[in-house]
């Protein structure tokens, strides 16, 4: 059997690098709670990504809840089905109820116009996901979020570094919050974390306290506040994986390249076009198997399986197809035909910096010869 192929492997610093930072959090022995490392790391991703005010979380899922209890949301919030299950997750562990719009073939993002038959009196707020870090249409649903007085939280759990090619175009700086996820297999990790990014200064002050029990001082506790804390170990690599991100998107987009010439005129089978108008992050190759391929989609995650090479349905089921969200109105099949058809057609092949051309050659090779 060949060596296995994942869909993703984490990119990691070399440990001699590691080492130094290692050993100063051994002395200090400041572990947690906001050190060196954490200050720092928040300071250079606020100009890494060139937006205002970022907390650290110890993931992305936490920062989601946080965030959704930052901005005070409550009732009903508009959301995706075509994402993975911490986005509709989030809302629910605010006892928030899920409200599913269907997304547009194109991106795979929310659909802009099928929000508004969604509102109801009930309905704060829009989660939108930046799908495989393809910006949403902010414009869009910043327009109707302002008629509707609603609030936008972004999940941007696969955006890191996204921008504009205009620097006024800038996906992670959209709506009232962002929350992005640094987890082990996302373009930049921190082993596990996340982040949400504030509009300003007193926003982050609220999400700070949040993700600290809500504590402001020895005697003081203004919130009922949850443990979101990033480490100082995880912070610290934060800090060195930053020193070489560029570096492997670089060499993402040309794996992204290279699948794409491969791939090409291959009769059923399609991947999903990058937005023109963006640097883009790469974090995931995307294709939708069609009718006229050979093999269903299931069919060629198996085929690909047979030669230890791992796939990914991201993201089948849709989330409203699970136990806990299939009972709601906006769940049902006919809502959300477009999410439906993608979930059962699209698969995610490998990609990673450390992916040789060679083993992208070879993939592509089994699906063409399919
Ligand atoms: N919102 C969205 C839109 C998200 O996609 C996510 C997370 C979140 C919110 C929540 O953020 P976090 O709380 O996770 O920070 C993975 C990740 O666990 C999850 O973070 C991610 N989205 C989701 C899309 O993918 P799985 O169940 O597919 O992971 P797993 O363990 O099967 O890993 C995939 C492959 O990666 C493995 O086959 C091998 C490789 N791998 C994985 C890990 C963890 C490694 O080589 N090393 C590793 O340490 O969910």
């Amino acid at each position: 059997m060949p060596k296995p192929i994942f869909v993703t492997q984490p990119s990691l610093p070399h440990l001699d690098d590691f080492l130094p930072s290692l050993e100063q959090i051994w002395k200090s022995r400041v572990l947690t709670n906001g050190g060196e490392f954490h200050r720092r790391l928040e300071e250079e991703l606020c100009s890494y990504l060139d937006v205002g005010h970022i907390s650290l979380f110890n993931n992305g899922t936490v920062a989601l809840m946080t965030a959704i209890s930052a901005l005070r949301l409550s009732g009903e919030v508009i959301t995706t089905p075509f994402s993975f299950v911490a986005t509709s997750h989030a809302l629910w562990w605010n006892g928030i109820k899920p409200v599913f719009v269907d997304i547009e073939p194109q991106t795979l993002n929310m659909d802009p116009q099928k929000i508004e038959a969604a509102i109801t009196p009930q309905t704060t707020a829009i989660l939108p996901v930046h799908c495989y870090g393809a910006p949403c249409k902010t414009a869009d649903i910043a327009a109707i979020a302002d008629i509707y007085n609603l609030k936008t939280l972004y999940d941007a759990a696969h955006a890191f570094g996204v921008r504009g090619e205009d620097e006024k175009n800038a996906p992670l700086s959209a709506g009232d919050m962002s929350v992005l996820s640094f987890h082990a297999t996302k373009v930049f990790n921190t082993l596990e974390g996340g982040a949400i990014i504030s509009p300003d200064a007193k926003t982050k002050q609220r999400v700070d306290r949040l993700k600290n029990f809500g504590i402001v001082n020895e005697t003081t506790v203004v919130a009922p506040g949850i443990n979101g804390k990033m480490n100082e170990v995880c912070a610290a690599l934060g800090l060195l994986q930053l020193n070489h991100v560029e570096r492997c998107i670089a060499r993402r987009r040309e794996i992204d390249e290279r699948y794409r010439q491969f791939l090409a005129g291959i009769e059923g089978l399609a991947a999903l076009e990058r937005l023109g108008g963006f640097h883009h992050n790469y974090a995931y190759f995307t294709i939708l198997v069609g009718p006229a391929y050979p093999l269903s989609r299931d069919g060629l995650y198996f085929k690909l399986k047979e030669s230890n090479i791992h796939t990914r349905r991201y993201f089948y089921p849709l989330i409203s197809d699970f136990p806990m969200y299939r009972g709601l109105p906006s769940a049902r099949r006919s809502n959300l035909p477009v999410a439906a058809e993608a979930a059962e057609r699209v698969l995610c092949l490998p990609i990673y910096p450390e992916l040789t051309d060679h083993e992208v050659e070879m993939i592509s090779d089994i699906i063409r010869r399919a």
